[in-house]
């Protein structure tokens, strides 16, 4: 159980975040505006604010997908010194998340905030809907820059350009029509499909969302043959991507959420190549599968009501 916010006020439940018919519903994010090396509007038009050193701060959970993600891109892009970090306890019930005292917890310096909902609101007085990770937050203008992880991992690509950020390009202009086109297949089926698998509350929305889920790991197997990258033969946004859900699928996914036709390790392709990304040491220094783990079994008691932590498998990350 964890709660969400009502024109600014936190309420405890998951009322309306779940389809009469079962099938488990995804809110959409909020704020979407863009960083810019000079403050002019992002890629689609956004109205942005312009990198400058001491401006920004970055809020994840280690056990969120999407939120590895942004810190995966922060590390690779070497732009830690201008964005600084804070990490939620891996629980979320029915404050969602907070920053309570615990391993690797890293409060928060700004705002003094004991959850993550509190900046929302700090942000957005009358803002509704769930207070998600990650948050990409303007200390200047005490506000939400961006929570949408696929939005924050472009800017983190251009963004700090003029600041000294390495010149790595996750989403090269010759590729993002491809990048484009695995992304939607990947979130829709994997990324968001092992959550519609785990969420769903009755066994037809189940089987609807583990089904492609596993159609689409085969065909991502079928394209790993003979490479090392998703598209092109350079790391991009896709690998980031379907990465974070990759490393979390044999320890989690396939038990907590009934993923488990398969586990990645009977995949071989795909096996060598979440080996190969999570042994680079950039990637490597992200990956935090105690909080990953104990989040998931821990938080969701209506899945798992005993909040056991399963021992396996033995392959651990992080
Ligand atoms: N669209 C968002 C989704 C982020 C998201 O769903 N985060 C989860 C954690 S894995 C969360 O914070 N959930 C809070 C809640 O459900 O109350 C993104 O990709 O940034």
């Amino acid at each position: 159980m964890s709660g969400y916010l009502k024109d600014g006020i936190w309420r405890t439940g998951d009322e309306g975040f779940a389809d009469e018919d079962g099938s488990f519903k995804r809110t959409t994010s909020e704020f979407r505006d863009w960083i810019t090396p000079d403050g002019s509007p992002g890629p689609d038009g956004q109205t942005a604010v312009k990198a400058e050193p001491d401006r920004f701060h970055l809020y994840v959970s280690y056990a969120c997908p999407w939120a590895h993600r942004t810190l995966i891109t922060r590390r690779l892009k070497g732009i830690e010194d201008f964005l600084p970090v804070s990490v939620t306890h891996w629980l979320m019930r029915d404050r969602g998340w907070t920053f309570d005292e615990g391993p690797g917890v890293i409060p928060d310096p700004n705002e003094n905030a004991g959850t993550i909902h509190e900046l929302y609101s700090i942000a957005k007085s009358d803002v509704s809907g769930k207070a998600t990770v990650p948050v990409l937050w303007d200390k200047h203008e005490r506000r939400i820059v961006n929570n949408e992880s696929a939005d924050i991992i472009r800017i983190f690509n251009t963004a700090f350009a003029d600041l000294g950020a390495n010149d790595i390009d996750l989403y090269p202009q010759d590729c993002r029509a491809e990048i484009d086109a695995v992304n939607e297949r990947v979130y829709d089926n994997v990324n968001n499909g092992v959550y519609k698998s785990g969420f769903a509350t009755t066994q037809e929305a189940y089987e609807e969302a583990v089904e492609p889920l596993f159609e689409t790991l085969h065909w991502l197997e079928a394209r790993l043959e003979g490479h090392d990258y998703l598209v092109g033969d350079r790391l991009t946004e896709a690998d980031v991507r379907l990465l974070t859900t990759l490393l979390r699928f044999d320890a989690v996914y396939y038990s907590h959420f009934k993923c488990n036709r398969k586990r990645i390790a009977d995949l071989p392709n795909l096996y060598r190549y979440m080996l190969a990304l999570a042994g680079r040491e950039e990637i490597a220094e992200t990956i935090h599968m105690d909080h990953a783990k104990r989040h998931y079994y821990q938080s969701h008691t209506s899945i798992n009501p005993t909040q056991i932590v399963p021992v396996g498998p033995e392959l651990q990350f992080g």
